[in-house]
This record gives C-alpha cells, sequence and structure tokens, in this order.
C-alpha cells in the first residue's frame, strides 16, 4: 500500500517535471533562431532547446584563430527582415568568428527570441509516443519536454570527431579540438604548437597562428586544394551599395546551384583554347571567395579531363607560392582533384610554410606512431610540443542525429535506420518517426550549398507545413515510404554524377575516425542537384498537397 503511494507521488512529480507545448526546436545555432522567430511570429507554442549555455552554435563553438566566413558576408546573413538588413554592417567580405557570434546575438536581442530559448538543456532522447501522437524529449541529467511536433536543428557540422593514437590520453600539454578551442583565450606566443589535419579548418588555424607562435608542426595525413579567401574590408560606401542591391543579392543566390552569387561560366570548356581558360582562371583566383569553383566551367565537376588541367592549373598556383620544391609537392594533392572535396580558402595559408618556424610532416609518409607526454613520435622523428590541436573534423550531417537516441514507431532508432545512409523524404522526414522535422537535414542542399540560404528555404518550407498541419487539426505527419524511396533514389542519382563521388572528403560521409564508417562506402549525407531545382522541387510538392506526406 505504502509502495503504491510513493509510486503515485513519484508519478506526480514527474508529469509536474515535464513541460507541454505545441513545438520543440533543438538547437539554436543559425537554423534554431531562424526556425523559433518564425514559430514566435505566429505564435505558435513553441520552445527552443540548446545544449550549450548560450545560442550561435557553429558560431559560439569554433573559437579558434582565423575562424571565419567562406560564403561572402552579406549572402550568410538572414535576409527575411529588411529592418535587419538595414541595420547591420559587414565589417568584412568574409567575417571573423567573434562578429559572427555577436550578429547572431543582435538578431535574437532584435527579435526578442531568447525568451523561447532554454540553455544547458541537451537533449539525450526522444519518444514517439503513437497513442498520444506526441514526442517525450529527455534532457541530460533530467528535465523533460512533451510536444506534437520536434523541429530539429542540430548543425551539419557539430559532432568533432578525434583520431584515436596510442597515448593520447598521455600527453601533458594542452590539447583541445578546434570546436572547443577555449574561450579564454589560449597562449600562443614562443610556444610550440602542433596542429593535426588541413581541413579547411586546420588550413585557417595553421595560417593564421603560423606568425604568432614559437614553432608550429602541421601533421598532415592528405593535402587538400586550397584557394586565396581574398578577403577585404568593407567600407560605410560599399556597405551602402549592399544595402541598395539585397534584393538582387538574394536573387542571385537563390538562381545559382550553390546559393552564392557567382555564376557558372557557361562557355563551355572545350569551346576555348587552353590560354583562354589559363587567363579565365587567372582571373578567378584573384576574385573572393569560392568564386573559383561557383564561377568555374561546370565541367570541372562532371568531366575528368576538364578537372585534371584545373588540378594542374592549381597545382602550378601552389609552385609558385611555396619557396621549397620538396614541401610544395608534398601539398599538392594526388588523390583527388580540385572541386572533389569541400575547398577550403585561405589567406597566405602557401606561404607560411615559408617560414622557418613552421614544419610540415607529411604523415603519408612519416606516420605517428603514438603519443608522448612531451609531444608526438612519428616513424621518423620525435616532436616537442606545448599544446595539440585536434582539427580533425566531423561526424558530418548526421553526427547530430546519431548521438540522440531517437525511437520512432515501434520502437525503431534513427541511428539503426540511418546506419548504412541516411534516408529522408526532401531532407526534412523519415519515415517510421512521424511529426519530426529536420531543418538543414540529411540530404537537403544545406550540406553542399551555402548553408544560410538553405536554411532560410527550408525553414519556410517547413513552417508553412507545420501551418497547413495545424490549420486542418492534423495530428500525425509522415513521409510516405514510396515517397521517401523516390528522394533517396534523387539525391543518388544526383551524387552519381559527380566526380567528386570517389573522394574520401565529408561529402561522402566517410569519416575514419566513426566507428563503423568504412572506406569506399558512400553514405548519401546531401542532395547535390543544386539549391534551384531543390527549391523548385519542394515547392512543388507543397502545392501539390504536400505530395508523398502522409497527413492524419
Ligand atoms: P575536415 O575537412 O573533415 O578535415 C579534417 C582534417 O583532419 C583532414 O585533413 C583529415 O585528413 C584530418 N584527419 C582526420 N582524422 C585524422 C587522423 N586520424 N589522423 C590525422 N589526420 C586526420 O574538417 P574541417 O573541420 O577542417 O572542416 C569541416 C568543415 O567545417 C568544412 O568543410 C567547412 O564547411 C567548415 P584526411 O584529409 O581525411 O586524410
Amino acid at each position: 500500500m505504502a509502495q503504491a503511494g510513493v509510486a503515485v507521488v513519484e508519478e506526480a512529480a514527474e508529469v509536474a517535471n515535464v513541460e507541454r507545448h505545441d513545438v520543440v526546436v533543438v538547437g539554436a545555432g543559425v537554423s534554431g533562431i531562424y526556425q523559433i522567430k518564425r514559430l514566435a511570429d505566429l505564435g505558435v507554442d513553441a520552445v527552443l532547446l540548446e545544449g550549450d549555455d548560450d545560442l550561435g552554435g557553429t558560431w559560439y563553438r569554433n573559437r579558434y584563430p582565423g575562424a571565419r566566413f567562406d560564403s561572402e558576408s552579406y549572402t550568410y546573413g538572414y535576409s527575411f527582415s529588411k529592418e535587419l538588413l538595414d541595420e547591420w554592417h559587414w565589417k568584412e567580405r568574409f567575417s571573423a568568428q567573434p562578429e559572427n557570434l555577436r550578429y547572431l546575438n543582435y538578431v535574437a536581442d532584435k527579435f526578442e527570441l531568447r525568451r523561447h530559448m532554454r540553455f544547458n538543456s541537451r537533449v539525450e532522447r526522444m519518444t514517439w509516443n503513437e497513442a498520444e501522437r506526441t514526442w517525450r524529449v529527455d534532457l541530460q541529467g533530467g528535465g523533460a519536454y512533451v510536444a506534437r511536433f520536434v523541429i530539429t536543428s542540430l548543425g551539419p557540422l557539430s559532432m568533432p570527431t578525434f583520431p584515436s593514437y596510442p597515448g593520447m590520453d598521455e600527453f601533458e600539454g594542452e590539447s583541445f579540438h578546434t570546436y572547443w578551442w577555449p574561450k579564454e583565450s589560449v597562449a600562443l606566443e614562443g610556444r610550440r604548437i602542433g596542429v593535426i589535419g588541413t581541413g579547411a579548418t586546420g588550413i585557417q588555424v595553421i595560417s593564421e597562428i603560423a606568425d604568432k607562435v614559437g614553432q608550429l608542426t602541421v601533421f598532415q595525413r592528405r593535402p587538400n586544394w586550397s584557394t586565396p579567401l581574398n578577403n577585404a574590408a568593407i567600407s560605410d560606401e560599399e556597405m551602402a551599395a549592399i544595402r541598395a542591391r539585397y534584393d538582387e543579392i538574394f536573387a542571385n543566390c537563390a538562381k545559382s546551384p550553390g546559393g552564392f552569387e557567382h555564376v557558372p561560366d557557361r562557355r563551355g570548356f572545350w569551346s576555348l583554347t587552353a590560354e583562354e581558360r589559363r587567363q579565365t582562371w587567372d582571373e578567378l583566383y584573384d576574385q573572393p571567395g569560392f568564386a573559383i569553383l561557383s564561377a568555374n566551367f561546370l565541367e570541372i565537376f562532371f568531366d575528368e579531363a576538364a578537372n585534371n588541367e584545373m588540378s594542374e592549373y592549381i597545382a602550378d598556383r601552389i609552385r609558385r607560392r611555396v619557396n621549397d620544391p620538396v614541401v610544395a609537392e608534398k601539398l599538392i594533392p594526388k588523390d583527388h582533384g580540385f572541386g572533389m572535396q569541400r575547398l577550403p580558402l585561405e589567406t597566405r595559408y602557401f606561404e607560411a610554410y615559408n617560414r622557418d618556424n613552421v614544419k610540415l610532416v607529411s604523415l603519408a609518409e612519416t606516420p605517428i606512431e603514438r603519443f608522448m607526454p612531451t609531444g608526438i613520435q612519428t616513424t621518423d622523428a620525435a616532436y616537442e610540443l606545448d599544446v595539440i590541436v585536434y582539427a580533425t573534423g566531423f561526424d558530418a550531417i548526421t553526427g547530430g542525429y546519431d548521438r540522440i537516441e531517437i525511437v520512432g514507431v515501434d520502437g525503431q532508432k534513427l541511428a539503426e535506420k540511418w546506419r548504412d545512409s541516411p534516408s529522408t523524404y526532401l531532407g526534412v522526414l523519415s519515415h517510421g518517426f512521424p511529426n519530426l522535422f529536420m531543418v538543414a537535414g540529411p540530404q537537403s542542399v544545406s550540406g553542399s550549398t551555402n548553408f544560410p540560404r538553405a536554411i532560410e528555404t527550408g525553414v519556410d518550407w517547413l513552417t508553412g507545413l507545420l501551418q497547413h498541419v495545424m490549420n486542418d487539426d492534423c495530428t500525425r505527419v509522415e513521409a510516405e515510404p514510396d515517397a521517401e524511396e523516390g528522394w533517396v533514389g534523387e539525391v543518388v542519382s544526383a551524387h552519381e554524377r559527380m566526380l567528386f563521388r570517389r573522394s574520401k572528403g565529408w561529402f561522402t560521409g566517410y569519416n575514419s575516425n566513426v566507428a563503423g564508417h568504412q572506406e569506399g562506402h558512400v553514405r548519401y549525407q546531401a542532395f547535390f542537384g543544386g539549391a534551384p531545382k531543390y527549391t523548385k522541387t519542394i515547392a512543388g510538392i507543397a502545392a501539390d498537397g504536400y505530395r508523398g506526406i502522409d497527413l492524419r
């Protein structure tokens, strides 16, 4: 009897601890901030849960020196508010992390979005309740929410990964992943720093700290193609001109496959002479951002001979910038062509290797044997280090989903369903997980294009669907299996058309540091058919009464 009484009291306490809302949004990065804004404007009862102690996602976390946009700042910012566009002054063409975080805070404060946010609320488990048609969302360390709908805005690069070398725990100096670069500044001057990884992040951090540290040792597993960012300050006059052009800027981004202002060169690679192509590339090399990729000939992505010629052009550029020809060759990728992995953009990266205090260690030639308390031992030498920086990347796109236990219809787990490769309808829904909507989810265009542009498209579409559903008193929204299969088919065929399908970078979903990933096995993580096609497809589906979605 007494025991039954205790159980009732516990149940009552449990009920009291559970907050109920119509919508729970998970993640207060660029996507979550816009999503909660749209819901707040519509007066939807929604709450946004964030695992960190503040908002900003990527721009809250990645505080490493050199962290900045690779997209032109004014194409990265939100487009939804004319007032915001008129007020905000981007100071640099490619704005750096502190400014980007300040921007996101400005947006949240301006639109009074913080009141919908709960920080230090990391979601551990989400469980679908078929009888109630609700999701129960459990937090790490206790606390729970129940909601009719959950919208995940988890970020495509929010799950950092570490290598596993013998003795890593024994290192006695400071060490951290770039994603968790300490908030308080790290002393670099005069110290011996080792950086592992030469992806977009490693290249930014190496370029920035090379002239500030005592000794910099770069541990490179595979080199990456990289081209100049060509950053510059934005003056008041330039900003005024940008403001006057915002409508045109966003319209241009919407028209381009990558979501940038750059327009692909459609003259036809083979219709020009080699000299004319070279002249084009000379101009593109000096242009800002991804112009060299997005304003290039489309053939370089599909035609091996075209790609080879382009790669040889960039290889020459590297040779011209690096004094030591042996070092230059080590910095030139031999296993993949230009643009076949996510292109890192750099500022005097190659010149860093001309400095006496910078040493490149090619792990292909001399692999790491083990970590020592004082540094790293390769097959060739022992490198004494004060700090080890892991710029070793992310369990991209699906990693944020895998770390939450998401349990759908009949106890099916999302991580199980996606074990080999994700499967979604439009990157928004996944069959067996009703009422769970993903912003910038796997197999949307977000991972393959200018991120915020695709986010706004995704959030707007999803909010339209939610409005439709709520107005119709619909309580269950699920992707139909056939429709999902059809979309995955489109994702696969767009991927198969690209030359990069054979590359190893995170575009193909492979990360050597994630258990279960196998080299050569593609995880179809993003839709590479381009932003305009994606936008047209999802708009058509909405106009067709949300074809492929079972609304009950
Ligand atoms: P990336 O692009 O995945 O790069 C990770 C780097 O770390 C890359 O050079 C890897 O070499 C290297 N790496 C990974 N694991 C190891 C191990 N075990 N040993 C040695 N080196 C390793 O991540 P980033 O953070 O640079 O960029 C991610 C995205 O952030 C980027 O695309 C932008 O969108 C922003 P590998 O090339 O795999 O041989």
